[in-house]
């Protein structure tokens, strides 16, 4: 038996993904390109193991067994699916796979960005280690763990820090090529970042029950009739102003635009049909104190819990505020962090 630990990050999108290319849906192409922070202190480790035999899965998350009828199993039945289309030996082994997230209750988060770049990475490793798979490089490694869910692939750059996710497929010929033009690489280090706060805000209670992702998206791209109109506004102007405000360390700008983005995101999910609605009366709460402040932004993703970036001199006077809203004991605040790293095992 062969054993491999890895520890990634999450990472929180300011110019969201959200739908898959039509025709390229099975490889989690997605229609767009993204950007996301890699966010610190918030972590999958990740155990796996290996050992020669039929394939098998065995799926421990948080210290529970996830049993092959949930559906935290099937994402992770599909994703060895997926990557045995282009490594077959992948078939040839039992997996055990452990993940734990060390992320704070008080974020309201829990990621699969985090666990499949995890699990993409250890997969690697341990394929590296029994001679099946060379080395892979960066972006190879993205590809791969973008099969797993399509937001891991930018938990993957070992610098971290600012991430974008190239779509990839304009220029592309065959499958294979439409999925290595797919990837997610490091636009600027952490330390670029000095003087950004980072603030997680738990509005969600346990029970709510949400539309995933995976299917919300797909609801989005069927159902949206301007869903290519946002899809090329934000590819061809918002991108492109986001990444100017950012070489130009223009942080007002920069949030203008996060919250811009958010916005647009949450208007696509609602004009879907049937609507998806995220965010609750504490998310727009949430949305009417930061709007006005041009030192700060939120962000929502599939779900009402907002992620709030301050500078780091407004920050405490932001989380107070945000304190007011969610409660005391419901804000974490971090900042911008690396990559993934190996773990102890
Ligand atoms: C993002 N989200 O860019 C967007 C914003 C949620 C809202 O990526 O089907 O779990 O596994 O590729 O990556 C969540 O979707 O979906 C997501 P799949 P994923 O962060």
């Amino acid at each position: 038996v062969l054993a491999v630990g890895v520890e990634s990050p999450t990472n929180i999108a300011l110019i969201k993904y959200w739908g898959k290319h039509p025709k390229y849906e099975h490889l989690l192409i997605p229609t767009k390109s993204s950007i996301s922070f890699t966010i610190a202190g918030l972590h999958a480790k990740t155990l796996l193991k290996v050992e020669s035999g039929k394939r098998e899965i065995t799926f421990h998350l948080n210290g529970k067994k996830i049993k092959e009828t949930q559906s935290e199993f099937d994402y992770v039945r599909d994703f060895f699916d997926k990557i045995s289309g282009t490594y077959k030996f992948a078939n040839d082994y039992r997996y055990e796979i452990s993940s734990e997230n060390d992320f704070p209750t008080a974020s309201g988060f829990a990621s699969s960005a985090a666990g499949f770049s995890a699990l993409a990475l250890a997969f690697a490793k341990a394929m590296a280690k029994l001679d099946r798979l060379p080395e892979l490089n960066e972006r190879q490694l993205s590809v791969l763990a973008r099969l797993g869910s399509g937001s891991a692939a930018r938990s993957v750059p070992s610098r971290g820090g600012l991430v974008i996710w190239h779509r990839g497929f304009d220029n592309a010929g065959s499958e294979a090529e439409v999925s290595d033009l797919s990837y997610a690489e490091t636009l600027y280090e952490p330390s670029y970042f000095d003087g950004l706060s980072v603030i997680y805000a738990k509005v969600e209670s346990e029970r709510e029950k949400k539309t995933k992702s995976r299917a919300g998206m797909r609801e989005s791209v069927r159902s949206v009739y301007d869903y290519w109109q946002w899809v090329d506004y934000e590819e061809k102007t918002l991108l492109p102003a986001m990444l100017n405000a950012v070489r130009e360390k223009d942080w007002v700008q920069m949030f203008k635009l996060t919250k811009q983005a958010s916005n647009n995101f949450h208007a696509v999910c609602w004009r879907t049909d049937p609507p998806i609605i995220y965010l609750n009366d504490k998310s727009t709460e949430i949305i009417s104190t930061i709007q006005p402040l041009a030192y700060a932004a939120y962000t929502f993703d599939a779900g009402p819990n907002a992620v709030v970036f301050a500078l780091r001199r407004q920050a405490e006077d932001v989380e107070e505020s945000l304190k007011a809203i969610v409660g005391k004991e419901n804000t974490y605040r971090t900042e911008v962090g690396g990559g993934p790293k190996d773990a102890e095992l």
